[in-house]
C-alpha cells in the first residue's frame, strides 16, 4: 500500500512539472513576441494565434475587449463579426483562419514568407 502511494505521489509530481514547463514555454513565447516562421502550416498558425489570444486576453475571460487590444487594429477589429466590441474565442479563431486563407495564395495549406509579404503589400502595410 505504501509503495502504491509512493508511485501515485511520484506520478503527480511528474505531471505537475510538465504543466509548469508548458506554462514557462508559453510565457517565453509571450516575452519574445509573436515571431512567425518562414513557412507556416494552417495548424501551426492556428496554434500560434491561440497563444496570441491567451496573451492578449489578460483577464482570461476568453474574450478580448477593447482595453486588451495593444493598439487600434483594423484587422483584429474585423474579427468582431457581431460588432459588439468584444472578440470571443470563436470569432478570433474564425477570423485568424480566414486571414490565413487569404494569405495562402496557392491554397496549399501553408503560408510562406513570400505569401505573407505579398499579403502585406496587398493590404498596403
Ligand atoms: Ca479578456
Ligand atoms: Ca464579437
Amino acid at each position: 500500500m505504501r509503495v502504491m502511494m509512493g508511485v501515485i505521489a511520484a506520478g503527480l509530481i511528474v505531471a505537475g512539472c510538465g504543466d509548469k514547463d508548458a506554462q514557462r514555454a508559453e510565457a517565453d513565447a509571450g516575452a519574445v513576441g509573436f515571431v512567425p516562421p518562414s513557412v507556416t502550416s494552417r495548424l501551426d498558425f492556428g496554434a500560434s494565434m491561440e497563444r496570441r489570444f491567451r496573451t492578449l486576453d489578460r483577464n482570461a475571460d476568453d474574450r478580448i475587449t477593447k482595453d486588451e487590444l495593444p493598439s487600434p487594429n483594423a484587422r483584429i477589429k474585423a474579427f468582431d463579426r457581431n460588432k459588439d466590441g468584444v472578440i470571443t474565442e470563436v470569432e478570433w479563431s474564425e477570423g485568424t483562419l480566414r486571414w490565413f486563407d487569404r494569405m495562402d495564395l496557392n491554397h496549399d495549406g501553408t503560408v510562406t514568407s513570400e505569401e505573407r509579404a505579398e499579403a502585406r503589400k496587398r493590404e498596403g502595410r
